[in-house]
């Protein structure tokens, strides 16, 4: 009998890949028995994780294999996509997710912050974690397809429907069939997952406003006969009609080719915020400008962690120095609040080029930032503290 079932534990851990989670999870359980009298149930209670322990999911969420389990409902969900083949220069952004989840071990997603006035999970949406996509990590192609594929459908299950009161619908408004559709935040992942991300939304919402906050323009010209890069997917999206031309970058200081790259990029349906407009024109009026151009259209927000300074995000690809810094960037995405957001993604970090995992940490922050931004009609109002109103810059 114990022979058996060591072999039974062999075979399930050999078979593991092909089991579902579940059936694995089933695999390893007998007659239950009373623990509670047991040394440690007895002694100390609960076997909980601590904030440094169990089992890796965003900011400790349930976990579940979102796309195997047709009984998981979420309205918005985290989703990873560890992919790095296109990449232009340094690789290692497949264990992006892997690093985001780990930065966002010690955030709890009930707290609240004295920026915000409110938790994620006040704001009352369910929050899930759906794992991570296997990629093909040797076939473009097949990636991109199994991207749109996954995406596509987590984004037709139906919603939770909130854990209290305070949830509300936020895309049936303006989607194409009138239905509330969850909202997914994707761990990248080089940036070109962004391509197989729009397909997607294109088939619920038609057309969506891009706010792409990044170092680098990535509408250079997709030449005919090249394969699609981290820095070409947007014009490739542009000229398959997934975006309108209201959509804006935020954050660019990117060494140019020539200034037609700008032009391009005009003509492709962005306008520029350059990192340098921080000292000239002020965080307010960057605000202002990326709400003016988006204004009350469907939404996606694409965040490459490389137009966070390499001194507060060192582990990325394509590093550009003189940068935002991670509390700038945190009080923009404060300011978008309201927008008819339809997802979000964080891309290109890279954990290999990290120290003391501090871009893991930062990323992990501003995905908690998104989960609010995310879920509230406006801004939060400026933590008052010794302040009056009439101290808050315009
Ligand atoms: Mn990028």
């Amino acid at each position: 009998m114990f022979a058996a079932l060591v072999l039974c534990v062999v075979f399930v851990n050999r078979a593991s890949a092909h089991l579902d989670f579940h059936e694995h999870q089933v695999a390893m359980m007998g007659e239950p028995i009373d623990v509670s009298t047991e040394p440690w149930t007895s002694q100390f209670g609960t076997q909980v994780d601590l904030g440094y322990t169990g089992p890796l999911s965003f900011s400790h969420l349930p976990y579940l294999r979102c796309l195997d389990d047709g009984a998981a409902r979420f309205d918005i969900g985290i989703l990873g996509f560890p992919f790095d083949t296109t990449t232009s220069f340094r690789p290692g952004a497949r264990f992006g997710p892997f690093a985001i989840r780990s930065g966002s071990r010690r955030q709890g997603l009930g707290r609240a912050t004295l920026a915000w006035g409110t938790s994620p999970e006040e704001q009352g949406a369910a929050l899930l974690d759906c794992g991570d996509v296997p990629l093909s990590a040797t076939d473009n192609v097949r990636a991109l397809a199994q991207m749109e594929a996954a995406y596509s459908t987590l984004l037709m299950r139906p919603v939770h429907g909130g854990t209290s009161a305070k949830y509300k619908s936020r895309t049936a408004a303006f989607a194409l069939d009138g239905q509330e559709h969850p909202r997914l935040v994707t761990l990248g992942g080089d940036h070109t997952i962004v391509l197989p991300i729009l397909r997607s939304l294109y088939k619920v919402y038609g057309p969506v406003s891009v706010i792409h906050f990044d170092a680098h323009l990535d509408t250079w010209p997709q030449a005919v006969g090249d394969a699609v890069t981290h820095g070409t997917f947007f014009d490739v999206a542009a000229h398959e009609g997934l975006m309108t031309n209201t959509s804006i970058h935020a954050g660019i200081r990117c060494h140019l080719n020539t200034f037609a790259d700008i032009e391009h990029d005009t003509s492709v349906g962005f306008q520029v915020i350059s990192t340098e407009d921080i000292d000239d024109y002020g965080l307010p009026a960057i605000i202002k400008s990326i709400r003016q151009r988006v204004g009350r259209s469907p939404v996606y927000l694409s965040f490459d962690i490389d137009v966070v300074d390499p001194g507060f995000a060192p582990a990325t690809g394509t590093v550009e120095p003189g940068g935002w810094t991670t509390r700038e960037v945190k009080r923009i995405l404060r300011g978008l609040s309201g927008l008819n957001f339809v997802g979000a993604d964080i891309v290109e970090v890279a954990p290999a080029y990290d120290s003391a995992d501090i871009t893991g940490i930062a990323a992990a922050d501003i995905v908690f930032d998104f989960l609010t931004m995310m879920q509230m009609d406006a801004p939060p109002a400026p933590h008052a503290g010794p302040f009056t109103e009439a101290d808050v810059l315009r």
